[in-house]
């Protein structure tokens, strides 16, 4: 098969924001008087923002209305955002900037598929955002992963079918989004923690991308 189109998760894959996502949902538990721990942060990798409240609230066996989810997932991302304006290009993770650019190097276009509705800012503050062709975050989608629609929207971005295009994922849902719209995936991180992705790596600085698509085929 001949690859034309890279598309990118964002957190986990390029840059660690899950440890401020964390600081501010603690902060937010802790007024509602929920326990939340970074055992149950797992759970909200590549979830969206309105869901990983609600599985927040499950924890803490409460229940509210849509007005008072959307009140409290405002403030949460007023304290996220207050961390996120704070980032700089030291926080992109190991390898990532040289796979990248020797990406597009060898002719790949690239995209990111992020849940994040801040992913503009965090590539923003990362000095990152030329690197990528085509942009979909959480404001251009409607569906959540495991729904493809963040990685489909990606690839008819960059104009190319869905069987040309790799997805770096550290999220299972983000690995079956992957499959479910007919692309090959290459799980971030332990082969256990993300079952079905054709390769697994540690992080983009372990294989060049000549190397992944050899072993994916
Ligand atoms: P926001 P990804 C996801 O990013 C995060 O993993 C997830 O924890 C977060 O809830 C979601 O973005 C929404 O983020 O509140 O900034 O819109 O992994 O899809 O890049
Ligand atoms: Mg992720």
């Amino acid at each position: 098969m001949s690859y034309k189109g890279l598309i990118f998760d964002l957190d986990g894959v390029i840059v660690d924001t899950a440890k401020y996502h964390y600081l501010a949902w603690k902060d937010l538990a802790n007024e509602l008087g929920i326990d939340f721990n970074e055992k149950d942060n797992e759970r909200l990798k590549g979830v969206s923002r309105t869901r990983s409240f609600e599985i927040i609230l499950e924890i803490g066996g409460r229940t509210m209305s849509d007005e008072e989810k959307e009140f409290y997932c405002a403030k949460k991302n007023d304290v996220y955002v207050g961390y996120i304006n704070k980032l700089t290009k030291d926080e992109i993770l190991p390898g990532v900037v040289e796979f990248l650019t020797h990406a597009r190097e060898q002719g790949y276009k690239l995209a990111l598929g992020s849940a994040s509705k801040n992913a503009p800012l965090i590539l923003d503050k990362l000095e990152i955002t030329p690197l990528f062709d085509v942009l979909i975050d959480g404001t251009k989608v409607s569906k959540p992963k495991p729904d493809p629609e963040v990685f489909t929207r990606g690839a008819d971005e960059m104009g190319f079918s869905y069987d040309e295009c790799i997805v770096f994922e550290d999220a299972l849902a983000g690995i079956e989004a992957a499959h479910n719209g007919g692309m090959k995936a290459v799980g971030i991180g332990l082969p256990e923690n993300l079952p079905g992705a054709e390769i697994h790596i540690p992080g983009l600085f372990a294989m060049p991308i000549e190397e992944i698509v050899a072993k994916i085929g």
